[in-house]
């Protein structure tokens, strides 16, 4: 099929709740979409880029910008039957990193090429699965009651494994209150970063608390001491920020860097590479999870689909649409099978999610069009 026609919208959300991690809090979102257009058919793209350069160093304005001068012109005109040939693009050759931009884009055109054989998007990469075992990530709270109360609102509604986030001063009491709390409940903790090599003791102090794993404790750009971290800790530790490329897991694996690794199909630039990710840590023996950018559900479509493949054996960063948003922009919208914390693979055309464009036209701050 020849791409005819790009679109960028943009636009924001308020969050449910507030989300606090150890680089900051965040009450809305600024959300990215990309639709691409050939014969009568569109597809969809969520880029998870945020507004400020924490997690990442893209930005919705870095992403908008390679998207709208680099990645989206050369395909215009451009044939595309696979996925792969999306890498004979121009664009596509040239940009180095901006994985977050790339990654809406190419989710986009696997949208479309599904929605053009008119098959889930799973089918594309053999995804099997229909539902998927997922978690909530809870942000950290002002107070241990607070977060507590929280803790408990989501177990109650069917959530069967819970992430905290944590950073100096926020991690051993909240984790221990937790655990005590709820002796069998699957419990993890999220450091974003925050922590150093020399923190090693306080992680082995989280020993006693059969925690599934730490997820990205130190630098987001220091494989090597998270090496050296679990080689003095027994729980796992699971990567996120430092994993960009499958070089980069294969890396990590090589020199036992983690346990576990977080998939995030635009950290990794798209779902080529997250599902080259997901085959190298197969054949590794490293199980995975699909983390979450509190996408819309666009973007969470995209995840489902993901993480129907099956190594990811751990439960995903994903949570139902009213946890994140009062009124998403694409139905249907998410709910939890509370009888096993699973959420199912929606199974219309494509990602299986329509984007609402009367609602975008309503919320859209800016829209760019690309055609010849
Ligand atoms: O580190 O996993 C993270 C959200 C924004 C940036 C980084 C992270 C997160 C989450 C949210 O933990 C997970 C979700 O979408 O439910
Ligand atoms: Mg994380």
């Amino acid at each position: 099929m020849k791409i005819e026609r790009i679109e960028l919208h943009q636009f924001q959300l308020p969050l449910v709740h507030p989300f606090r991690t150890s680089f900051g809090v965040q009450t809305e979102r600024t959300c990215i979409l990309v639709a691409v257009y050939s014969g009568g058919l569109s597809g969809w793209g969520e880029c998870v880029a945020a507004r400020r350069p924490d997690y990442a160093y893209e930005t919705t304005v870095t992403a908008w910008h390679v998207l709208k001068d680099f990645l989206a012109p050369p395909l215009i005109g451009h044939e595309i039957n696979t996925p792969d040939d999306i890498f004979t693009s121009a664009g596509y050759k040239m940009v180095r990193g901006h994985n977050m931009a790339k990654a809406a884009l190419e989710n986009a055109i696997w949208d479309l090429l599904a929605r053009a054989q008119n098959v889930p998007l799973q089918q594309l990469f053999g995804g099997e699965k229909a539902r998927i075992e997922v978690g909530v990530s809870i942000g950290i709270q002002s107070s241990l009651e607070g977060l507590l109360d929280r803790v408990d609102k989501f177990i109650n509604e069917g959530y069967g494994r819970i992430k905290v986030k944590i950073e100096p001063g926020w991690e051993l009491k909240p984790l221990r209150a937790i655990r005590e709390r709820h002796p069998d409940i699957k419990l993890m903790a999220d450091a974003n970063s925050a922590f150093r090599l020399s923190d090693a003791g306080l992680f082995n102090q989280m020993e006693d608390l059969n925690l599934l794993m730490i997820e990205q404790p130190l630098a987001h750009d220091d494989i090597i001491d998270h090496a050296e971290l679990q080689a003095q800790v027994t729980t796992p530790i699971c990567l996120d920020e430092s994993i960009h490329t499958p070089g980069d897991a294969r890396l990590a694996i090589k020199i036992n860097a983690c346990r576990i690794i977080n998939i995030k199909v635009g950290r990794v630039g798209g779902l080529t590479d997250a599902i080259q990710i997901h085959n190298i840590c197969a054949t590794a023996d490293i199980p995975v999870w699909c983390g979450g950018m509190l996408e819309t559900g666009v973007g969470r479509a995209t995840n489902l689909h993901l993480a129907s493949l099956p190594n990811f054996t751990l439960p995903s960063d994903l949570s139902a649409s009213s946890r994140y948003y009062l009124e998403d922009i694409a139905e249907p919208t998410f709910s939890l099978n509370s009888e096993d914390s699973t959420i199912s693979v929606p199974q219309g055309p494509g990602s299986g999610v329509e984007v609402q464009l009367d609602r975008l036209a309503r919320l859209r701050r800016q829209l760019e069009v690309i055609k010849s």
